[in-house]
């Protein structure tokens, strides 16, 4: 992206973009991918309106950011969430409820029990090893109303907390896992799809300093089970506290998707949640692939 053609406008509060004039048929130039990783830096989320990307080219242009999770890493559950895509690479997911991009997928279908955890508050993967840098959606199939995507700002989050929340969350430590949030949703039951995962719980401290803008943010998806040394009521209580504060009104973005939209957030800024529609008559599909946070 030659930076004089470059578009980019504010759309939400306090951050997130949207980027017109980014060239993103074939992967990314060098150029171009520093230019969209300062603007992740600088707003969080960037909005890419109107891509209609495929699936290779959605994989190649992240592939320009970064190595790409495999999605069924850690669990066989996450694999199921792949199944109804033709392109068949663990590079990419589906956000869906489509059986084989058609009809809307059965009741009890356990895409749909797992997928709604999506609908809470999170930063994706920070319960792997390697948690996500960037995710990215391309929208597919979007309903009439609803569905959007939220996103929170966690920098500016964290810069709006009193004194005396940011001296007691110092250098503490939050456990994050999968199995937390899918039991939190009963998804882990007989009844709410059986979901397994192989992954050992990971250690995040509950503030970071973000590599790219060296500002200070929250860290506290609804993955992040307790606070290391607390009890686990009083840690739960603190991470209640500080996720309403990081997901604030005046922190938020929703994205109103239209099919062909490439939404690309950096999850070490922001959280965000997947919002509620029709899902019984509406369909909805999005492909996404995930950068890993490697240097
Ligand atoms: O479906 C959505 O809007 C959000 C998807 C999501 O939470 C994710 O990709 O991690």
């Amino acid at each position: 992206m030659d930076t004089e053609t470059l578009d980019i406008r504010q759309v939400g509060p306090t951050f997130a973009a949207e980027l017109r004039g980014l060239d993103t048929a074939n992967g990314l130039s060098a150029r171009d991918a520093a230019a969209l990783v300062g603007a992740l830096d600088r707003f969080g989320v960037v909005v890419l309106p109107k891509q209609s990307l495929t699936p290779p080219q959605q994989i190649a242009l992240c592939e320009s950011l970064g190595p790409l999770e495999n999605s069924d890493d850690g669990s066989p559950s996450f694999k199921e969430l792949r199944r109804n895509l033709q392109f068949k690479d663990p590079r990419l997911s589906e956000i869906s409820n489509l059986a084989q991009g058609e009809g809307i997928l059965d009741k009890e279908d356990v895409r749909r029990l797992f997928l709604v955890a999506n609908q809470l508050w999170h930063s994706d993967s920070t319960f792997r090893p390697i948690r996500a840098r960037y995710t990215s959606l391309t929208a597919v199939k979007v309903p009439a109303s609803g569905g959007d995507t939220e996103f929170a700002d966690a920098a500016s989050a964290y810069d709006a907390l009193s004194a005396d929340d940011k001296a007691d969350i110092e250098g503490l430590v939050g456990i994050h896992s999968p199995t937390h949030v899918m039991d939190v949703m009963g998804a882990t039951g007989p009844d709410g799809g059986g979901f397994v995962s192989t992954l050992t719980p990971q250690r995040r401290p509950i503030v970071e300093v973000h590599a790219g803008s060296g500002r200070k943010v929250l860290n506290v998806p609804s993955h992040c089970s307790h606070i290391e040394g607390m009890s686990i009521p009083e840690g739960r209580a603190l991470l209640t506290y500080l996720r309403e504060q990081a997901t604030l009104p005046a922190f938020r973005y929703r994205h109103k998707w239209s099919p062909g939209d490439f939404v690309i957030w950096d999850n070490r800024s922001t959280l965000h949640r997947a919002c509620r529609f029709q899902e019984r008559k509406e369909a909805r599909q999005l492909v996404r692939s995930v950068v890993q946070d490697v240097h």
